[in-house]
């Protein structure tokens, strides 16, 4: 029997690194009785980091799914990376819930990678409620961490509870909807009137309370105005619809590891982030026919046709492949038969079961709303669109950034190549924003993910999954390479010596693009000096060489070349000679085209205390960079905006940690190319000429 939709919260907890989301699902699941104890992450006991590269590193690297039953609801709860590595999961998985629990530390308020999690929340449209975590720290403060999300995010938030701290120790919080306090005695958080200390600031919180609900709406602002008091149910339904709304953020205070606050917490998921059925309401689930193309939506219904979107995939070495869905629309039983609209494919579902963390709980059926897994689907990756054949539907797929860095990596015993792959294979299906590809030029197996710690995880798991180890041999950074000056010459290719010969004989002239102008031919041939059937030889020719490089190896942008003249040879004349002419005449024009280096700068965000600052930026400088600008954010700590050279950034993680104590934070996106400093230049066309001595 499938779960009313109606009473499903499918929630994703997201924030920064070590803000304590695992933590919270950890007592979420507890209080729920989901589960009889509450895990610890530094024990490597959780319910959702149960991979051994998370046990290792206390740290979540992929997202997880926990359902729990709670007051009459079933919460289905993601628990999402906070590391810049692996932040695009986080996104994938918000695209498939209705509501996010944001956490902000009570220590440092919003941090930079909040302002990822954030965007892609908006991105998703996805109602939120904030959850000021690790207040039972010292110098945890409420009201600044509120403070840093207001201005950060130019939004109200609205707080439905306040730490009450006794004696300097969070004893539990007071709840301002319903006017009680909710303390921990022997481990059992109870309710229980508020104590006289803390009245005056319940009236104070309330008030606010109020006050920014009756503003939401104006039949509650008349009431309000005439001094009558709105009633829970009020305030309720003006918290909801200020969230649905994006006018206002509930927000909450506690102790995730003290499972303070955490009780409060479920109560505003249910009472305040929508249903599978008002969140439709609000972003209706649109799609396309695959036939018609045209745009289609569906209602979370059991009597509509069926379709759902996977979200996740996780290459269990035992399970094999895992996929985790959403339904959206119909009921899907463990044998239907589907059509997977994305790959226009067929699938029969398998075993269904619900995950709490790696436990796999048995399901016959799911309803619309529902989030679950399924085992041993044949063609299905993440993002996929799985529907009724005969009603087909297809969604957008969530769009993946491309990798940060690539490594060049070798299996580490000889023969072991086809073991790689094979793992490689299963990685890739479960981390979209895993690359692999092989070198045309070199035969390198090249890796590309979104950071260092990335990757090592990868090659761990890789280790650990599959059986085999593999060597990475430094960072290939994707330079680029192009020309400044304009240039002709001939490329001339003649063999001819007795029989059938080869000749082919062009004049090409190069010039400059602009950054970003791609490539461009023109064929300005007249008269017939070159038969029309070879000028596309001669293109292709030149845009091999451009592949190949020009000075160091790398691939040649923001050119334009022009064919002009040439001749050719009633016999001898071939495409495969004017193809090398063609590459040939731009060998021949490159050193009257100054042709230069172009390297990616990565635009960078740094989060620091203040105290750091000036090591951060003086390490900054050191690798070329240029800060762009310094913002003090709320609390204290200060942004500083930069722009360096990716090669400079490949191991950064480790060096922030060292100039800031770990207490620093970055975000890194590609920006745009630039020209290397000459020192770069000959150090990289020295290293080109070296590998081709090698060679
Ligand atoms: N004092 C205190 N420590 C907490 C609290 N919540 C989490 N922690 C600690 O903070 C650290 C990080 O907690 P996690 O739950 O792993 O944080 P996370 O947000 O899941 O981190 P990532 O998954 O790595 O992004 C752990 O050492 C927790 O024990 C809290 O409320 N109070
Ligand atoms: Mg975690």
């Amino acid at each position: 029997m499938a779960i009313d939709v109606e009473k499903i919260r499918n929630i994703a907890v997201i924030a920064h690194g070590g803000a304590g989301k695992t933590s919270l699902v950890e007592a979420m699941l507890f209080d729920a009785n989901a589960t009889d104890r509450i895990g610890r992450v530094e024990d490597g006991n959780t319910v959702t980091d149960y991979e051994a590269e998370e046990i290792n590193r206390n740290i979540s690297i992929s997202s997880a799914l926990a359902f729990c039953d709670w007051n009459g609801h079933r919460l289905n709860i993601v628990d999402t990376p906070g590391y810049i590595n692996f932040i695009e999961d986080t996104k994938c998985c918000l695209s498939a819930v209705d509501g996010a629990v944001v956490l902000i530390s009570g220590l440092s308020g919003v941090k930079a990678e909040t302002g990822k999690v954030w965007k892609f929340a908006d991105q998703y449209q996805v109602p939120r409620i904030i959850f000021v975590n690790k207040m039972d720290k010292e110098n945890a403060d409420y009201l600044n961490a509120l403070d840093s999300v207001e201005k950060t995010y130019e939004i109200p938030t609205v707080p439905l509870n306040f730490p009450m701290m006794m004696n300097d120790s969070l004893a539990g919080v007071i709840d301002v909807v319903k006017m009680k306090a909710k303390v921990k005695k022997d481990g059992k958080v109870v309710e229980e009137d508020i104590p006289d200390a803390f009245k005056s600031d319940a009236e104070e919180y309330r008030k606010k309370l109020v006050e920014k609900i009756a503003e939401t709406d104006d039949d509650l602002l008349e009431k309000y105005l005439e001094g009558t008091d709105l009633t829970d149910n009020e305030i309720n339904t003006g918290i909801r619809e200020g969230s649905l709304n994006g006018t206002l953020i509930p927000a909450l205070c506690g102790s995730a590891t003290d499972n303070i606050g955490v009780l409060q917490l479920m109560e505003t998921i249910n009472e305040c982030l929508p249903s599978p059925v008002v969140r439709a309401a609000k972003v209706p689930i649109k799609g396309k026919d695959t036939k018609s193309g045209e745009e289609i939506t569906r209602n979370p219904e059991a009597g509509a046709p069926l379709s759902l979107k996977v979200f996740k995939t996780i290459a269990d070495p035992f399970a094999g492949k895992l996929t985790l869905f959403r339904v959206y629309s119909g009921v899907l039983k463990s044998d239907t038969n589907i059509f997977n609209a994305t790959r226009d494919s067929k699938e029969k579902m398998g075993n269904m079961f619900y995950l709490l963390g790696k436990k796999q709980v048995p399901v016959k059926e799911v309803g619309p709303g529902e989030i679950a897994a399924v085992a041993k689907l044949k063609e299905v990756l993440t993002g996929d669109t799985l529907t009724d054949p005969g009603n087909p539907i297809l969604f957008d797929p969530v769009k993946f950034t491309d990798p940060m860095i690539s490594y060049a990596m070798e299996p580490k015993s000889r023969g072991d190549e086809e073991k790689v792959a094979t793992g490689l294979h299963r990685l890739l299906e479960e981390d979209p924003t895993l690359k692999f590809h092989r070198d045309p030029e070199s035969a390198e197996m090249i890796l590309g993910g979104m950071g260092q710690m990335h990757l090592e995880v990868i090659l761990e798991k890789l280790k650990r999954k599959f059986g085999v180890e593999v060597i990475m041999k430094t960072p290939k950074i994707p330079y680029r390479e192009t020309i400044r000056a304009t240039a002709n010459a001939q490329g001339k290719y003649k063999k001819q010596s007795g029989g059938r010969g080869q000749f082919g004989d062009c004049w090409v002239k190069i010039e400059p693009l602009q950054r970003g102008g791609g490539f461009e031919f023109e064929n300005q041939i007249v008269g017939g000096a070159i038969p029309r059937q070879y000028i596309p030889a001669v293109e292709k020719g030149i845009i091999e060489k451009m592949k190949e490089g020009l000075i160091a190896g790398f691939p040649v942008v923001d050119m334009k070349a022009t064919l002009y003249d040439g001749s050719y040879h009633n016999v001898d004349s071939s495409e495969m000679a004017f193809k090398i002419a063609g590459s040939m005449a731009l060998k021949k024009a490159t050193p009257n085209a100054k042709a230069v280096i172009l390297e990616p700068i990565v635009k960078v965000e740094v989060d620091t205390p203040e105290e750091f600052l000036g090591n951060v930026i003086g390490d900054l400088n050191s690798k070329r960079g240029k800060v762009q600008g310094v913002d003090s954010l709320p609390g204290g700590a200060q942004k500083i905006a930069a722009q360096v050279p990716m090669a400079e950034m490949l191991t950064y993680a480790n060096q922030l940690n060292a100039l800031t104590s770990g207490q620093g934070m970055y975000t890194m996106e590609a920006s745009h190319y630039e020209e290397v400093p000459a020192h770069i230049k000959q150090k990289l066309v020295e290293e080109k000429e070296a590998t081709k001595k090698e060679e």
